[in-house]
């Protein structure tokens, strides 16, 4: 029997291992899983039932939807894990995970491999240090990365691609492994179910279809949460016609950490956001401005204010004193700029341009001219409009770059998410304090199973992983690898285990169904279908929450400032919000997406604002600033913040974790690091 809006059908599947998502990460779990399944099946006749579900489409879902044109993580021959960790503490002043940063270091490279060996054409530098694209590159007989090949450099840890089909490249590998039959595209999981006789164990999920009237509940023993980060809790720049657009993707709607955060899981470093400076309007990226282009961005009076403003680093030792200093620090000298009223800051693509015109070869001019195009044409093509509608050729006019509004995610630039069990071969106990720690890690920091969350059988990658950013789309990749190998075994030592809902079927569907009821029950009321005492349209409720996080929550409009009453007065007007969400409606299933986003987004929202209350200093200047607490304090905040939810009393708990420095830390730094 199919549904109706006005009774959709329930599908109920039981299953061992569900992944929720579609990007990077999962399709780096569905890929790997699959060799460890097919293994398992050969050896002892198992076969495991699994099945991945995405909100999209997986040839573009995701971030990577319309492509990218670098790898901002690819370690090579030349750097090292240790490298890495190094440089991804540094730029998250100091509070990560080095054990997952390290063991991600270790991997990395061979999902990058894998990328080239299924199709992404990655640029290459020939003996003679001519840059070739990768289609070029690979016709001219140039190796394979794996094969010693030399990728265009366009930083110390980014390479360039033809990166246009990077989400087709990748999908395809996915769905190769998988099957067809064990993917559901389209349905958007808005809930995780606990077991009945164990709370902290999962038990499996339920969503709906976005495009017929179904809603689907899966039972599973392992469930991989891998739905990206948080786009649109803030008011984004772009209002009105362009509201649909922001730099992350305005699809991933906090599913990820909202739906860990009610099933129990502990969540980390929450207070952290990531506020990039872009080209302004179109959201275009900057680093291959930066790194390959090496252009520099000035105040509107042409002064370079990293140069200008560099004393002000030395605020914020020993992160400042960084040979390169934290991308939150750049703001920072950038805000200086803008709040005095030196503003606009422009990329100078002009200089930028001609310098490298006076050592390249005019063909690789051309090439580069081309680059700059394709770079947003790759990744952000609503950029290309603007330079286009406002006449910009990048030779002749610079453009004005912006901080955006903030982001949650925790595999670019960004590190907030879910605590998860690290590896199980790293670090050796440092101090007596651990010596009587069975585990080699720090007390905490691992439970047995790579990638588990707190709650029994849930992990996560990618932007879920918290306390270790700069993953990117390759370390989200390689992130999901390393899941899958611990779910494949836990869904197996399970695998007796007979697992209860601590939910009736009907009542998750009356839930998950509850804005079209309300919208039913009271259609009839007023004339006008958004106009109504007894429902309020998701969109209202999100202008609503973006309104409040942006004023209180130090969002652009007041450049990234709050204190404590502010936050005081957002709690207090989220928690009418939170009322009010009860009464959202949906007149179809496209708004009943958008009012389970907007449930996930306030739920974030939420334990960003908590985590920046309870932190008592400013530990991003230039993402956010506590102006009553307008410092970094290492004595008494060099340590994780981590939270737990409660589902039945509503309420967070926020709490300290220990740091602990497991890679030394020094080499960073001009001068000797003080701890
Ligand atoms: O230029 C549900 N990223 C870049 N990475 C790079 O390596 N190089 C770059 O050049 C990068 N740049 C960049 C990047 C991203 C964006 C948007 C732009 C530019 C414009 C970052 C990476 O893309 C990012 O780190 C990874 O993709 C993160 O991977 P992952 O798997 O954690 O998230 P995802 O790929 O967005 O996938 C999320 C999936 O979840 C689905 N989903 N499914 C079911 N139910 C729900 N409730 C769901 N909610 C979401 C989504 O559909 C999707 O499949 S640059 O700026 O530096
Ligand atoms: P973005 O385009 O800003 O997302 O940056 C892409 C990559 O370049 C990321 O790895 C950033 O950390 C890095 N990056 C961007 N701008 C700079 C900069 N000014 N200095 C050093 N690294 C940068």
């Amino acid at each position: 029997m199919s549904g109706t809006f006005e009774a959709p059908e329930v599908v109920v599947e039981e299953l061992d291992i569900l992944l929720i998502g579609g990007g990077m990460a999962c399709c780096g779990t569905a890929y790997e899983m699959m060799r460890w399944a097919e293994a398992v099946k050969a050896e002892t006749g198992k076969d495991l039932k699994i099945k991945l579900v995405d909100k999209a489409a997986l040839d573009r879902s995701g971030a990577v939807a319309q492509g990218l044109s670098a790898i901002n993580t690819y370690i090579g021959p030349g750097l090292d894990p240790a490298d890495y960790t190094r440089m991804v503490s540094n730029d998250l002043m100091g509070i990560t995970r080095d054990d997952l940063v390290y063991d991600l270091g270790r991997v990395v490279d061979d999902s990058v491999h894998l990328f080239e060996e299924w199709g992404l054409p990655i640029w290459k530098t020939d003996d003679d240090g001519v840059r070739h694209d990768g289609a070029d590159a690979e016709k001219e007989g140039i190796p394979a990365l794996k094969d010693g090949g030399k990728p265009v450099r366009s930083g110390k840890w980014q390479i360039m691609i033809n990166g246009e089909s990077y989400k087709w490249i990748v999908a395809e590998a996915a769905k190769k492994a998988l099957g067809l039959a064990r993917i559901e595209e389209r349905v958007f999981i808005v809930h995780l179910i606990n077991d009945k006789n164990d709370p902290s164990r999962i038990a499996g999920a339920a969503g709906f279809s976005v495009r017929e009237n179904k809603i689907y509940i899966y039972k599973a023993k392992a469930v991989m949460l891998a739905a990206g980060g948080c786009v649109n809790l803030f008011r984004p720049r772009s209002v009105g016609e362009g509201a649909g657009r922001a730099w992350y993707p305005v699809w991933n709607a906090g599913s990820t950490y909202a739906m860990a955060a009610e099933a129990g899981a502990e969540m980390t470093m929450m207070e952290n956001r990531f506020v990039p400076a872009r080209f302004k309007d179109g959201y275009g990226p900057v680093g291959a401005w930066f790194l390959l282009f090496k252009a520099k961005a000035t105040n509107a009076y042409g002064e370079d204010y990293m140069i200008k403003n560099k004393d002000m680093l030395n605020d914020y030792p020993p992160y400042g004193g960084a040979i390169v200093p934290p991308a939150c620090l750049r703001n920072h000298l950038m805000l200086k700029e803008m709040k005095d009223g030196r503003g606009p800051i422009y990329m100078d693509t002009v200089a930028a341009l001609a310098k490298l015109a006076e050592t390249l070869t005019p063909k690789e001019v051309k090439h580069l001219e081309a680059e700059a195009w394709e770079d947003f044409l790759d990744m952000c093509v609503g950029q290309c409009g603007i330079w286009v509608g406002e006449n910009v050729d990048p030779r002749e006019k610079n453009s004005e770059l912006m901080p955006t509004e903030p982001y949650l995610l925790g595999s670019h630039s960004g590190c907030c998410g879910i605590w998860v069990s690290g590896p199980t071969d790293l670090g050796a106990p440092t101090t007596e304090e651990y010596a009587d720690v069975p585990a080699h890690l720090p007390k905490g920091w691992n439970w047995g199973y790579r990638s588990m969350t707190t709650v029994k059988g849930l992990f996560t990658a990618g932007d879920g992983v918290g306390a270790s950013g700069h993953k990117f789309s390759s370390g989200a990749h390689a992130e999901g690898r390393l899941a899958a190998k611990a779910m494949v075994k836990y869904a197996l030592d399970t695998a007796d285990f007979k697992l209860e809902f601590d939910e009736s079927t009907e009542q998750i569907a009356a839930a998950i169904w509850k804005p079209v009821r309300t919208f039913l029950e009271h259609k009839n009321y007023t004339t006008a279908i958004d106009v109504n005492p007894n429902y309020i349209t998701p969109k209202m409720l999100q202008m609503r929450l973006q309104k409040i996080m942006d004023e209180y929550v130090a969002g652009c409009s007041t450049y990234y400032n709050t204190n404590d009453k502010m936050l005081g007065v957002a709690e207090e007007k989220l928690e009418l919000l939170k009322e009010d969400a009860q009464k959202m409606r949906a007149k179809d299933l496209h708004e009943l997406l958008r009012a389970w986003e907007n449930y996930h987004r306030i739920l974030t929202a939420e334990v960003h604002m908590k985590h920046i209350q309870f932190r008592e200093e400013s530990r991003y200047p230039g993402f956010y600033y506590r102006t009553d607490k307008n410092f970094v304090d290492e004595e008494n905040w060099h340590c994780f913040v981590n939270s737990i939810y409660d589902k039945n009393t509503k309420q967070w708990t926020c709490f300290k974790r220990k740091h602990v420095d497991l890679v030394d830390k020094s080499k960073l730094f001009k001068a000797p690091a003080p701890h």
